[in-house]
């Protein structure tokens, strides 16, 4: 018999950090929205919702990783929007991100969620927070919800 862990969506209880990039703040909003959105309809409470704002999405790692290291969240979630057409920094701003929020989940342990949009223009960036490609900020409060009830049945779980 294979055994399978899973997580479940339930929210209620949890405790979520949001950190939101207010850099193209017209699409970042958009992805707040379905974040919230998403734990609302699974029952997390808004008492326990934190949303920290920070400049760009080059901040996000540490403002996020100081959050997991609280103690306080059993996820965060990380949302921003990078668009292409704006920046040659899109490469290493992009990458940095990735690479910084990662690294931040796997040193404390706490699932970090990867919403940040990379996109090549504004137009594919609002497709992605809420036109045609879904929200990518529900996604994540998904996916985190996921993450989250998950890490309980696994064996090392910090609580
Ligand atoms: N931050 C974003 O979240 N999305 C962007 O598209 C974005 N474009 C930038 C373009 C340039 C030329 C620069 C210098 C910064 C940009 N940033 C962007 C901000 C960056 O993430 C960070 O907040 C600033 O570089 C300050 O450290």
């Amino acid at each position: 018999m294979v055994q399978t862990i899973q997580g479940s969506y339930h929210g209620k209880g949890l405790r979520f950090g949001i950190v939101l990039s207010r850099f193209n703040e017209f699409v970042a909003g958009r992805l707040l929205e379905g974040a919230l959105d998403a734990l609302r309809r699974h029952e997390v409470e808004d008492s326990d919702i934190t949303v920290v704002r920070v400049p760009g999405s080059w901040e996000i790692p540490l403002a996020a990783k100081r959050l997991a290291e609280s103690g306080n969240h059993d996820a965060v979630l990380c949302l921003g929007v990078l668009i292409r057409g704006q920046t040659p920094h899109f490469d290493y701003i992009a990458a940095e991100a990735a690479k910084g929020v990662a690294h931040a989940s796997m040193e404390t342990g706490v699932p970090l969620l990867f919403g940040i949009v990379t996109a090549e223009n504004l137009e594919q960036a609002i497709d992605r927070a809420g036109a045609k490609s879904g929200n990518k900020g529900f996604d994540a409060a998904l996916a985190g919800l996921e993450m989250a009830n998950l890490l309980r049945q696994l064996p090392g779980a910090a609580g």
